[in-house]
């Protein structure tokens, strides 16, 4: 893995390199172009979620510079009873190759299991199953990694001292519970910070708000958060705006267009973002070389990078700040 130091908050944070685990590279070869007319879909984790919107965008752009058509769908909220349909149906409908940020770590396995027993590549992006083992790749960022970073930043930033709070989507997905695992385990080496109960809200930002309003009523030493994720982050960020005067620090996953500008506002202090874009790339890439049947990488792990209010318009920053559309 490739670590290069950055300083940011007047800290010294991380920024995480690609890196891959069972067939080293740090560039995943491209399938070679030409290819015949294969037929991918992305299963998104939910329609909507910029981070998504992104990475359909990369996708969409691998899929047109090979010349094979890709289709987006997904459910409309987070939740693995949505999600099973969407990827049943996916399934019915036969496409060569499928990119899936499934919902649940378990929930999925059997449906996922059958998309492949069809005779489907899979490959999973963002999120994954327990057993990935059928899997052509599994693309993600490195998301304990990030989470560690999030945890030393939130400390420096609290003076070292007081309660925080950790805003989360559901037990059970993947990528969030690497996030949290990595906070939690960092802020082990802080014995003066207390993380309070990690609390979940079903990746509904309204949610996120009440916990926040809650959680300021009920610990007068509440000094910071940690939210995982957009919708998390959007509705800390509410909660925090409509408390009068709090000095509450909040570091959140993702850099939604809303989150930055909550970060601008001065509401949250930093961002942990990661390269949506480049996932839906390298997605289209790995599947495609599943299709036909050259080797792929079975684990590439994408690039995140510290956003904060000094460093959010440096052009180096813009390829992890995430779209509304992707023109
Ligand atoms: O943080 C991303 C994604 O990585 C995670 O798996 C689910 O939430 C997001 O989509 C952001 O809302």
């Amino acid at each position: 893995m490739r670590i290069r130091t950055v300083t940011m908050l007047g800290l010294a944070l991380i920024t995480v390199g690609a890196c891959s685990g069972s067939a080293a590279t740090t560039a995943p070869a491209s399938a070679s172009a030409a290819a015949a007319n294969y037929k991918l879909t992305l299963i998104q984790g939910v329609q909507g979620d910029p981070f998504y919107v992104t990475m359909a965008c990369g996708a969409q752009a691998e899929a047109t510079k090979e010349g094979v058509t890709l289709t987006v769908t997904g459910g409309n909220k987070w939740d693995a009873t949505v999600q099973k349909p969407v990827i049943d149906s996916v399934t019915a409908a036969k496409p060569d190759g499928v990119m899936v940020a499934p919902n649940d770590s378990k929930a999925l396995l059997a449906p996922l299991k059958a998309m492949n027993d069809a005779g489907i590549k899979v490959t999973f992006v963002d999120t994954q199953l327990d057993d990935t083992s059928f899997a052509q790749s599994v693309i993600s960022t490195d998301n304990l990694a990030g989470g560690t970073l999030a945890a030393k930043t939130l400390a420096q930033l609290i003076g070292d001292k007081g309660s925080v709070l950790v805003v989360n989507v559901d037990p059970g997905i993947s990528t969030t519970d690497a996030r949290v695992k990595g906070f939690t385990d960092e802020m082990k080496n802080h014995p003066n910070i207390k993380v309070l109960d990690v609390q979940y809200t079903h990746d509904d930002a309204t949610a996120a708000t009440t916990i926040t309003t809650a959680t300021l009523a009920a610990h007068s030493d509440l000094a910071g958060v940690f939210a995982t994720n957009v919708q998390n982050a959007e509705g800390v960020a509410t909660g925090l705006k409509q408390a009068t005067n709090t000095t509450v620090k909040t570091i959140a996953f993702d850099a939604g267009p809303k989150q930055i500008d909550d970060l601008n506002a001065g509401i949250v202090q930093g961002l942990i973002a990661q390269d949506p874009y480049g996932i839906g790339v390298a997605g289209v890439q790995q599947t495609v070389l599943g299709i036909k049947g050259q080797a792929t990488t079975k684990t590439i792990q994408t690039q995140l990078a510290a956003i904060t209010k000094d460093n959010v318009n440096d052009p180096t920053m813009a390829k992890y700040l995430y779209k509304a559309t992707c023109s």
